[in-house]
């Protein structure tokens, strides 16, 4: 009794301040989205700290919303204290239950989906609508932070204990998932859980956008490689089903990835057989027949794929037949599906952001 006293007692002198409650809850859901937005741009291992953050992020969520209920309870369980503002503030909380709930049960390795929309989408959508409930739960209950409310060294105190707490907590669960064997132990620094065996069959079909072309006629189909290159060609299927096989893992942002032998041709075999490159050469598109899009800087380009096969399997129409780019490192939406053109070009392509966002055909 005595221990569990003391242990309450050391928790609350350990509790921030109300308002610096507040603010580092704003605070936090905007870090959560900016660092798992930019983790969907992630594909190397160098890029881990991101996705630590993110859930180091997300476990000191859990301490700060525990704080911030405990205060404020009674607004939501008297109706006495009902306001019009108490609607959102229910809103609020229910989408970042949802988003927590969706993250950690992600993270233990459950895997429920509905057609292509795994957890961890369920998750980014939560994610998504948070963000503007929690500025406008803020704007109706706006207090200036106060100097008192952060203090330096205490601030300081808190929050990297706050973080490494929520980093041991990982650290834990991966444990306990290992010993288990659970989903959650095969999931890749991303995040991301595996689908085994090889070929078309082995993994999803994904279009994250509206993309979903006829198929392609492979006797008509002609790959133009074209843009700053001094003899520009156009190859047909046979011609790019050359042969050249690379082992590569393609990581999807949907929450599941899939290491595949691909087949075709290196993407600087192709450049090398459109002629002399330009001075300005600084980046390589690859556009679909759907219009979807992404670049790569040249030398990056050179050792990617154009592949025609998967797993000793000629590729399928979903997959992106006849050929679809291979980008070893990057997150599968930057995998282009349904290549009809490859062109070197000297300016980085901001819109291709958009374009896959809104391309579909
Ligand atoms: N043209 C085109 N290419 C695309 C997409 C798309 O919607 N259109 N989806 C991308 C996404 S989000 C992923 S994860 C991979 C999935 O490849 P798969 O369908 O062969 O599994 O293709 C990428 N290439
Ligand atoms: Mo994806």
């Amino acid at each position: 009794m005595a221990a569990t006293d003391r242990l309450r007692a050391a928790l609350d002198r350990f509790e921030p301040p109300p308002r610096a409650v507040d603010w580092s809850l704003f605070a936090f859901v905007v870090a959560e989205a900016v660092t798992g937005l930019v983790s969907f741009t992630v594909g190397a291992p160098e890029g881990w700290p991101l996705f630590w953050l993110h859930r180091a992020l997300g476990v000191a969520i859990v301490a700060l919303l525990a704080w911030k209920l405990a205060r404020v309870r009674r607004r939501l369980t008297d109706p006495e204290l009902w306001r019009r503002s108490t609607a959102l503030s229910v809103l609020t909380l229910l989408a970042a239950l949802g988003a927590l709930a969706t993250g950690i049960a992600w993270v233990f390795g459950l895997d429920v989906r509905v057609s292509y929309w795994t957890l961890l989408s369920v998750h980014v959508g939560f994610g998504l609508v948070l963000v503007p409930l929690v500025a406008a739960h803020a704007a109706t209950r706006f207090r200036l932070p106060r100097r008192v409310d952060f203090e330096r060294r205490r601030t300081a105190l808190r929050y990297t204990v706050l973080l490494a707490a929520g980093a041991a907590a990982y650290r834990l669960q991966q444990g306990v998932s290992d010993a288990l064997d659970t989903a959650g132990a095969d999931r890749r620094f991303t995040g991301s859980q595996p689908r085994e065996g090889a070929g078309n069959a082995a993994f999803p079909i994904t279009s994250w956008v509206a993309d979903d072309p006829d198929p392609i006629d492979r006797d008509e189909y002609r790959l133009t490689v074209d843009g700053l290159v001094s003899d520009p060609v156009e190859l047909t299927a046979e011609e790019l089903a050359a042969g050249h096989e690379t082992e590569a893992l393609l990581d999807c942002t949907s929450g599941w990835y899939t290491v595949q032998e691909w087949g075709g041709t290196r993407v600087g075999d192709l450049l090398d057989a459109a002629g002399e490159l330009d001075d300005d050469a600084a980046y390589v598109r690859f556009t679909s027949v759907t219009g979807y899009r992404w670049s790569l800087p040249i030398d990056e380009a050179r050792d990617a794929l154009l592949a025609t096969h998967v797993g000793g399997e000629r590729l399928s129409h979903g997959h992106g037949a006849p050929a679809r780019l291979v980008a070893p490192d990057r997150r599968g939406f930057q995998w282009v599906k349904w290549v009809t053109r490859v062109e070197v070009r000297a300016e980085y392509d901001l819109g291709q952001w958009v374009v896959t966002l809104v391309s579909g055909s």
